[in-house]
């Protein structure tokens, strides 16, 4: 039987690494979209790339989501029976410094693509569109959102993705194109990018823990979450794709968190007696080790959006019920996951340092 062949866009990220392992694992030949970086940038993938297994079904490319040349060429040259467009200015707090530039990846960078798909009349490739939950973001509400939620995004990161929620349904509709979105709440993974709230959180613990940092700076440590593992939600972006007709999807867990809850329980898992005080700007967390006090985590105004989304949870029914969802993960053992993995990367470099001195 012929391999089929998918494109990922955003292949070096959290969710690309994920998905390109999987559609390694169910023998497609992968295609990866990859930016030209002064320095490496293929951290998540190399061990797929060195694998001998993987020699002639994956394989990279440079381009970028801004280049609608680069984008028709790479697409008119693969002929991909699946598009996954994972790329993405994805950090909602910098799409505040960098609103055009989001707009132009994250938003424009779907139509790009789109465009493509009609103007070269690719009738059997299928699109999956990475949508968000930043798509919803009512303040103060405590909604539980799903697909028939109203979209209310709060940032220019949030409206860029609502352009290509919006842009994909259009060229379904209009088109024909077999265009789907999972629209998928938070998750995170060992893999996640550092600057994320969850890994900040664990890299700072185990690095703490190995006495390789001091203090942690947050922002707002009352927003809610609805965290998944990233493992669980490419599996479905996979299931989106392989229905019979295209649609939009809901992924998430129904379970919501803080950050401050989030803290609790790395800490509780790594050992820490953990003591907050203040409120705030001035709120602390104190760490209570070996009969010593210490103040480990500071709040700081430079970590708040000029807008946030406060609560996010999802109905994940319509998932369940037409993509068997079954995550294998909890809060608890997505916290674990990622303590272990960053445990074992502090240690090594605990290890370094003393052998440097
Ligand atoms: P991520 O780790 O930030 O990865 C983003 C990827 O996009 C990286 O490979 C990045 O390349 C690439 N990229 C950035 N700018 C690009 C450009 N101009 N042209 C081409 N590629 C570009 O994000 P993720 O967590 O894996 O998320 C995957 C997708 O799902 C994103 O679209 C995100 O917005 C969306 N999403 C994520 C979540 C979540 O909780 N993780 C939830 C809902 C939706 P570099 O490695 O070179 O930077
Ligand atoms: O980890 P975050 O930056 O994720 P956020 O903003 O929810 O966005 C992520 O999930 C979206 C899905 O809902 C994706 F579409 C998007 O691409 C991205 O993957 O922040 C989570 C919460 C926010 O409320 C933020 O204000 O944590 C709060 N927070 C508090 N202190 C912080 C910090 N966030 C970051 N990044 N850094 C902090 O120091």
């Amino acid at each position: 039987m012929k391999k089929k062949i998918a494109l990922v866009t955003g292949i070096t990220g959290q969710d690309g690494s994920y998905l390109a392992e999987l559609l390694l694992k169910k023998k497609y030949i992968v295609h990866g979209i990859i930016r030209k970086s002064s320095s490496f940038n293929t951290g998540r993938i190399d061990h797929l790339y060195i694998d001998p297994h993987n020699k002639t079904n994956f394989y990279l490319h440079y381009g970028d989501l801004t280049d609608s040349n680069n984008i028709y060429n790479l697409i008119a040259k693969i002929k991909p029976d699946e598009i996954y467009n994972l790329g993405a200015q994805s950090h909602v707090g910098v799409s505040f410094v960098n609103p055009e530039y989001t707009s132009e990846v994250s938003g424009i960078g779907t139509l790009r693509i789109l465009e493509a798909i009609r103007f070269l009349n690719l009738k059997k490739t299928k699109f999956y569109q990475a949508s968000t939950s930043e798509l919803f973001g009512e303040v103060g509400s405590k909604k539980i959102f799903d697909e028939k939620s109203n979209f209310v995004p709060k940032s220019p990161y949030g409206a860029a993705k609502l352009y290509s929620h919006w842009i994909t349904k259009i060229y379904r509709e209009s088109y024909g194109i077999f265009a789907s979105s999972g629209i998928l709440f938070n998750h995170e993974s060992p893999r996640r990018g550092e600057t994320f709230v969850t890994r900040k959180i664990t890299r700072f613990l185990a690095r703490k823990y190995y006495g390789l940092e001091k203090k942690l700076y947050l922002g707002n440590i009352y927003a809610k979450r609805d965290w998944g593992h990233a493992k669980d939600y490419v599996e479905m972006q996979w299931k989106i794709l392989q229905q019979k007709k295209p649609d939009d999807f809901i992924i998430a867990t129904g379970k919501s968190y803080s950050v401050k809850e989030f803290i609790n329980e790395a800490c509780k898992q790594i050992g820490f007696k953990i003591k907050w005080q203040g409120k705030g700007l001035k709120e602390i967390g104190i760490l209570n080790r070996n009969n010593k006090k210490e103040v480990f985590i500071r709040i700081e105004k430079r970590y708040f959006r000029p807008n946030e989304v406060h609560f996010l949870k999802g109905k994940n029914f319509k998932a369940v019920r037409k993509l068997k969802f079954k995550p294998k993960y909890s809060f608890k053992s997505l916290i674990k996951d990622m303590l272990i993995s960053d445990l074992k990367i502090a240690r090594s470099e605990m290890i370094l340092r003393k052998n440097d001195k």
